[in-house]
């Protein structure tokens, strides 16, 4: 029998989603407009109705307290919040309402984020997240929210992988508007950062209570590819990108390389109550072409991968905790989890990097929840509907809810508290 790994009492257990890879039908933000041109998504599907979350949040709320949850994180829609610059529609907000209650009839704590890689139409049109204008924007709809809905969510968080924006819309041509410009990068860089204070403000300022606010920060080991000045080079300024410039920026309060040469930026110094953190993989890189001018190395040819193509890298998630848990701030896990059509291998991935976050507890670290991505499987940005990451399957057609073992597993998990013995043994 393996050694038993016991989480704190109090932890929170659950999934996370956003809101157009499960709401369906997202008219009106840049996505949905960008997937109506064809030809960009890998597998040739759009989000369309994704997994009528909208519809059948009550059914979704009632499945993650069926198997053990209590806690779930959500995206708000700003599309559908703020359909038109500065008209607000008091229906969704309604809708929300209307989730969160759900959220809390089923014991589930509420985790809502506001922004998740979708713009508005209106907001895109106006440059999107190089508009100076953007992190004002975005501060309007956090104090809206946050008056509308403070009384009840006790976590927001501000923006979802904050460098994932500017890399994939403005310098991979990867999401829409899916340029490849180093200075279009480094404004959207600059302005999301200053975003995440000016959200965190204004939620402090407008909601009710106090409730934690904090941005999810994508985390990811970086490691050189190579023994050269160069290779090393790039893995640092990898390293500055993904994970440095946020959490240093949000500690100091100030705007560091690569966007900034350390400016002072109003109500950004200190502007988290706790530290988000999404972990998949590691990224070993190495001195490459513009624009990017860093080169990713493949995986070993040995490694084990994912459908993403991502190495299944568990070391990571514990060296990736145990710095963000340096900044001084409680840790969540908001995001792990794996893209693969074999459940034995999520199952395996789950409980391989548990016992990492459980390291990092053993050692100290602050850490209060874990948040599997995702429920069901959904759309998977330029992926597709092709890529699995759900404890759920999605049955095309009905997109019925289908349980995959590894939603029994998280259950046994989430009701105990622990990764029981026998799953430790079995998978460690
Ligand atoms: O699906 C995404 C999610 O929207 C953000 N974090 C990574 C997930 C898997 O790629």
């Amino acid at each position: 029998m393996g050694q038993e790994l016991r989480f704190p009492d109090g932890f929170h257990w659950g999934t996370a989603t956003s809101s157009h890879q499960v709401e369906g039908n997202n008219r009106n933000n840049h996505w949905w407009r960008w997937e109506q041109e064809g030809g960009h998504v890998k597998d040739g599907t759009t989000s369309g109705p994704a997994c009528d979350h909208y519809n059948r949040f009550e059914e979704d709320c009632r499945l993650m307290e069926e198997f053990g949850h209590n806690a779930y994180r959500f995206s708000i829609e700003w599309s559908r919040i703020e359909p038109q610059e500065g008209r607000w529609d008091e229906k969704e907000v309604e809708h929300y309402r209307r989730v969160v209650d759900c959220l809390r009839r089923h014991n589930l704590t509420p985790f809502a984020t506001l922004h998740h890689f979708c713009n508005p139409v209106w907001f895109e049109e106006q440059g999107g997240w190089l508009n100076p204008q953007a992190p004002a924007l975005l501060g309007r709809y956090a104090a809206y929210m946050a008056k509308q809905l403070g009384d009840a969510v006790p976590f927001w968080l501000t923006v979802n992988e904050p460098s994932v924006t500017p890399a994939a819309a403005y310098l991979m041509g990867e999401f829409p508007p899916c340029h490849r410009d180093p200075r279009e990068f480094l404004t959207a860089t600059r302005h999301v950062l200053i975003a995440l204070g000016r959200m965190h403000q204004a939620i402090r300022e407008s909601a009710p209570h106090s409730p934690q606010i904090g941005p999810v920060i994508n985390m990811t080991y970086v490691m050189p590819g190579g023994d050269t000045e160069e290779d090393r080079q790039a893995a640092q300024l990898m390293d500055q990108y993904l994970n440095a410039y946020w959490l240093d920026g949000l500690r100091d309060g100030v705007i560091g390389p690569p966007a900034g040469d350390g400016e002072p930026v109003e109500g950004l110094k200190g502007a988290w109550d706790f530290v988000g953190v999404n972990y998949y993989s590691r990224a070993v890189v190495k001195a490459g072409p513009p624009p990017a001018m860093i080169e990713q190395v493949p995986p070993p040819a040995d490694a084990e991968t994912s459908t993403m193509g991502w190495e299944v890298y568990p070391d990571g998630f514990y060296q990736c905790l145990k710095r963000a848990a340096g900044y001084g701030v409680p840790v969540y896990i908001t995001e792990n989890g794996i893209g693969t059509d074999d459940d034995e291998q999520r199952r395996r991935y789950v409980v391989r990097h548990l016992a990492q976050a459980h390291r990092a507890l053993r050692e100290g670290v602050d850490l209060r929840s874990y948040l599997h991505w995702t429920f069901q499987d959904n759309f998977e940005w330029a992926e597709g509907f092709r890529q699995k990451f759900g404890l759920f399957a999605r049955e095309e057609g009905t997109l019925r809810r289908i349980p995959k073992p590894s939603a029994a597993m998280f259950a046994e998990i989430a009701r105990a508290n622990a990764v029981p013995g026998e799953m430790a043994e079995r998978y460690l």
